[in-house]
C-alpha cells in the first residue's frame, strides 16, 4: 500500500514524474515495474504530494520528493524493535487485534510529513503490485463514480477526481491545555486554575467546562495533585 500526502506547497501532480526502481518500496511510490512498466497515478486537483508512505510486507519507509528521486527519510522493517535509524520515531507492527482480525499499523512523527504541531495534511492510499506496476482498484479517500470501479486499472492511467483524498487535523497532545502545540509553564496556569482536588467532579469559579475536562489528565473526571504529577510528566523540557 502507498500513501501519498499533501501537506505544504508545491508537490508533484502525479507520480508520472517519477523514476526511482532501487527497490521495492520505490516501485510502489513510483509504480514503475522491474521492467520499466508503469501505472501512473494523477493526484485530484489542487493536491500535490510532498511525501510518500510506502507499506511493503517486510517493511515500511517514508519518502520526501526530490525532483524524479526519492529521498529516504526514516522507516522499519515490520515488527523490529528499532527504525532503521536505530530509533523508535518509526514502528512498523502487525497487531492481532481484540478479536484477532490481523491489522498492520505504522506509526512516525507528523514532522517527517511536514505536517507542524496542529497542522494539517490530506492523504490519499492506493495499492498496488510493485514488481509489476499493477493497480488494484482499491484506494483510501477515492469516491466512486470512476472507470475502474468494477474493475482493476492495472497499469493504465489512473486520473483521481476532485476530492479524492481525506483531510486530517492534528489534535493538541495532553497535556497542551492552550492547544499551541506544545505543553509548557502556560498550560500549568490553566491546570492550576482547574484545580479543584481529589474527587471533585465539577469546575471550580473561572474556570470553564472545558479547560476542566482537558486538565483532568488522568480521566479520573478530577484534578488534582494527580494531574498535576502527571504534567510535570509531559512538560516539554527546556521551555
Ligand atoms: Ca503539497
Ligand atoms: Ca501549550
Ligand atoms: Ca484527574
Amino acid at each position: 500500500m502507498v500513501l501519498y500526502v499533501d501537506s505544504v506547497a508545491g508537490g508533484i501532480v502525479s507520480t508520472a514524474s517519477l523514476n526511482a526502481t532501487g527497490d521495492l518500496l520505490q516501485r510502489l511510490a513510483t509504480g514503475v515495474g522491474l521492467g520499466g512498466q508503469r501505472a501512473a497515478l494523477y493526484f485530484p486537483p489542487g493536491f500535490r504530494a510532498d511525501r510518500i508512505i510506502c507499506l511493503g510486507p517486510a517493511s515500511a519507509m517514508v519518502y520526501a520528493i526530490r525532483g524524479s528521486s526519492l529521498l529516504p527519510i526514516n522507516g522499519a522493517l515490520l515488527g523490529a524493535a528499532t527504525d532503521l535509524a536505530g530509533g523508535t520515531d518509526v514502528v512498523y507492527r502487525v497487531d492481532d487485534g481484540a478479536q484477532g482480525g490481523r491489522v498492520r499499523e505504522f506509526q512516525a512523527p507528523l514532522s517527517y510529513l511536514n505536517v507542524a504541531p496542529l497542522g494539517a495534511f490530506r492523504l490519499l492510499a492506493t495499492l498496488l503490485d510493485g514488481d509489476v506496476a499493477y493497480r488494484s482498484n482499491e484506494f483510501v479517500g477515492v469516491a466512486p463514480g470512476n472507470w475502474w470501479d468494477s474493475e482493476n486499472p492495472g497499469q493504465n492511467n489512473v486520473v483521481l477526481k476532485h476530492g479524492d483524498f481525506v483531510s486530517f487535523q492534528a489534535s493538541p497532545a495532553l497535556g497542551d491545555l492552550d492547544a499551541d502545540g506544545a505543553v509548557t509553564a502556560a498550560d500549568f496556569a490553566v491546570l492550576a486554575a482547574a484545580l479543584a482536588g481529589p474527587g471533585v467532579t465539577t469546575p471550580p469559579p473561572h474556570c470553564n467546562t472545558i479547560d476542566f475536562a482537558n486538565a483532568d489528565l488522568d480521566g479520573d473526571r478530577d484534578v488534582d495533585l494527580a494531574d498535576c504529577a502527571d504534567f510535570q510528566r509531559r512538560m516539554t523540557v527546556g521551555e
